[in-house]
């Protein structure tokens, strides 16, 4: 995926016309769009192809099974029309292998979540946040997802997977992470959901993000 503006836009709306309108507004600011299950469950994986034509979408299935099980979830969402999808680490490293072996085969790429932005994260992911992330690196993935609601873990993966595989970090806005503090502290992109897509003025909103994250990187 390609690095532009620095923001990822959630599209969890869950009604085909909305998720149009929204990245019919805001594609210019954006450089993907990630759809999971709750659009895809209600507006049906057509959305997937639909909203390809405004920016590459990524997959957030956080691919989570068996080898086989996640091989045949890869396969669907790219002959969707998918760019990128987002797998689990802690099912293990063929879990994570079936996925980006698939991907390979369809020339597309896969995210691994490393740790997550909610509070509950500290119950169980905190302590195996870097071996997913030195995993995902032995295992050929794009990058990782980590939480701008904790720029120190932020800052701790971008030191282990190095300056090859890519950050994407959700948590600014709705969850209290900021944009600008995502990314001084190594994430490539920002992921915002809530703050957008529920804002009347989704376009603005997307600027100004644009604008945060262009104040930290120029
Ligand atoms: O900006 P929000 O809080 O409305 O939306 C954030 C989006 O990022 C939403 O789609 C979440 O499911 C997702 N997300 C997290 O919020 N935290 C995580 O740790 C991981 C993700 C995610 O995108 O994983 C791929």
């Amino acid at each position: 995926m390609i690095k532009n503006k620095g923001l990822i836009l959630s599209m969890d709306v869950v009604e085909k016309q909305k998720a149009i309108m929204i990245a019919e507004e805001t594609c210019d600011s954006v450089d993907a769009i990630k759809v999971g299950y709750p659009l895809v469950l209600g507006a049906g994986i057509g959305i997937i192809g639909e909203l390809a034509r405004y920016a590459p979408v990524i997959a957030d299935f956080k691919v989570a099974d068996i080898p086989n099980t996640n091989k045949l979830i890869c396969e669907h969402v790219f002959k969707a029309g998918a760019d990128s999808v987002i797998s689990h680490g802690f099912p293990g490293r063929d879990s994570l292998s079936s996925c980006i072996e698939t991907a390979e085969e369809f020339g597309k790429e896969v995210y691994v979540v490393a740790e997550m932005s909610h509070p509950g994260a500290t119950d169980f992911f905190l302590p195996v946040a870097e071996s997913i992330a030195e995993m995902a690196v032995e295992c050929g993935a794009a990058g990782v997802v980590a939480p701008a609601t904790r720029p120190d873990s932020l800052k701790r993966i971008r030191n282990i997977i190095g300056n090859e595989l890519k950050i994407m970090s959700p948590g600014v806005g709705a969850q209290g992470g900021k944009a600008s503090d995502a990314i001084s502290s190594g994430a490539d992109w920002i992921i915002v959901g809530r703050s957008i897509y529920k804002s009347q003025y989704p376009k603005k909103v997307a600027e100004s993000i644009v604008a945060e994250i262009e104040s930290v990187t120029r």
